[in-house]
């Protein structure tokens, strides 16, 4: 009975020596496991043994089960070493593969944003909210009647001509200035009244530098009892800083409208030349900026008000014209074209 418990031991001793061998030769978690299966599993080398040894004798059951129990220990002992070898080695691996370089600039986003012409307009708009106007917009397709007749513009003007403006039927055109806005407003409210009106204005003009069939405007007017032209002034001066700078100089020259009387057409001094004459001023030292004057006694009846009880000022001008000589843009049709490379700048 020694000889075969020790000759027992001894081929589970060289069971073993080839176990530990094996498992620590695998290269792979999946091999490991084949080896588990190989030594352990319900067919595996140390349980067939095991079941070989069920005919013993009752008196060396527990010597010969406690060899084979101890010989199963080392064998998972083995495997669970190896298995968190390997796991390491895997894990050091996967951590290479996956390293991020946080030093690295991240992807940029690109940002759309406004227009250059909608931000001047909203420039333009904000001085005079933050004066008191109220903003008001208004049809783009108007009648004669709001477009010319409540303006003043007789029947014979020449800005009534088929040349300027872009006629829909006899009756309804495409809105040759945002002046009929103001009309609209006169008729709906009483003053006091100070209102800004942006918008599209259309005219059948042909492309160039300084033209296009759809622009924008930016008019405005201020109705009560004893509006002058000094507040006017006041109001155009201020205007004309808050857009292109605190030092900016301002020439108010006669002129003529028929919605206005008296008109004046407002000029700055040249940016480029500070007056002496330039280029970018042809020479005059001075650039146009806008229309205005005091609202016609014709327009204040139009929309029922008594011209001996208000007085008023208006005027306006060109989003294209403000932001062109803002930015020192020569050719207006930049606007319009799309080109990133051109819109980016702003
Ligand atoms: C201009 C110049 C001068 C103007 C007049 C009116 C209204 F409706 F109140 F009579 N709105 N805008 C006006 C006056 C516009 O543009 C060069």
């Amino acid at each position: 009975m020694e000889t075969s418990i020790q000759s027992l031991s001894s081929k589970v001793h060289d069971i073993l020596q080839e176990a530990e061998k094996a498992i620590h030769a695998s290269q792979s978690l999946d091999a490991l496991d084949r080896e588990r299966v190989h030594w352990l599993g319900r067919k595996g080398v140390l349980t067939e043994f095991l079941k070989g040894l069920g005919k013993l004798p009752p008196d060396q059951k527990p010597q010969v089960g406690k060899i084979v129990h101890t010989a199963k220990e080392k064998v998972e002992t083995w495997l669970e070493a190896c298995k968190l070898r390997l796991e390491s080695e895997k894990r050091k691996i996967q951590l290479q593969q996956e390293k991020l370089d946080i030093t690295l600039p991240g992807k940029s986003r690109k940002y759309g944003h406004l227009h250059p012409l909608t931000r001047v307009a909203s420039e333009i708009v904000n001085v005079f909210v933050q004066m008191g106007f109220s903003v008001e917009e208004g049809p783009e397709i108007e009648t004669d009647y709001y477009n010319f007749e409540a303006l003043n513009i007789p029947k014979d003007h020449p800005a009534r001509d088929m040349q300027d403006t872009l006629y829909l039927s006899k009756d309804l055109l495409l809105r040759t200035h945002t002046s009929p806005i103001q009309i609209h407003v006169m008729k709906e409210r009483k003053p006091p009244l100070r209102v800004i009106a942006p918008g599209r204005v259309y005219r059948a003009d042909d492309v160039d530098v300084s033209h296009s069939p759809m622009f924008h405007q930016v008019e405005g007017f201020y109705v009560d009892r004893d509006v002058s032209f000094a507040h006017l002034k006041y109001t155009l001066v201020h205007f004309a800083k808050r857009i292109f700078g605190e030092k900016t100089r301002l020439r108010f020259r006669p002129s003529f409208f028929p919605f206005t009387e008296p008109s004046a057409e407002v000029d700055i001094a040249c940016s480029v030349c500070e007056g002496s004459g330039c280029r970018l001023c042809s020479g005059r030292g001075w650039l146009e900026i806008l229309g205005a004057g005091m609202i016609h006694p014709n327009v204040f009846e139009a929309v029922g008000y008594d011209p001996s009880a208000f007085t008023g000022f208006a005027f306006g001008m060109g989003v294209e014209r403000i932001a062109m000589l803002k930015y020192g843009i020569h050719d207006i049709r930049l606007f319009f074209e799309n080109d990133m490379r051109f819109l980016e700048q702003f």
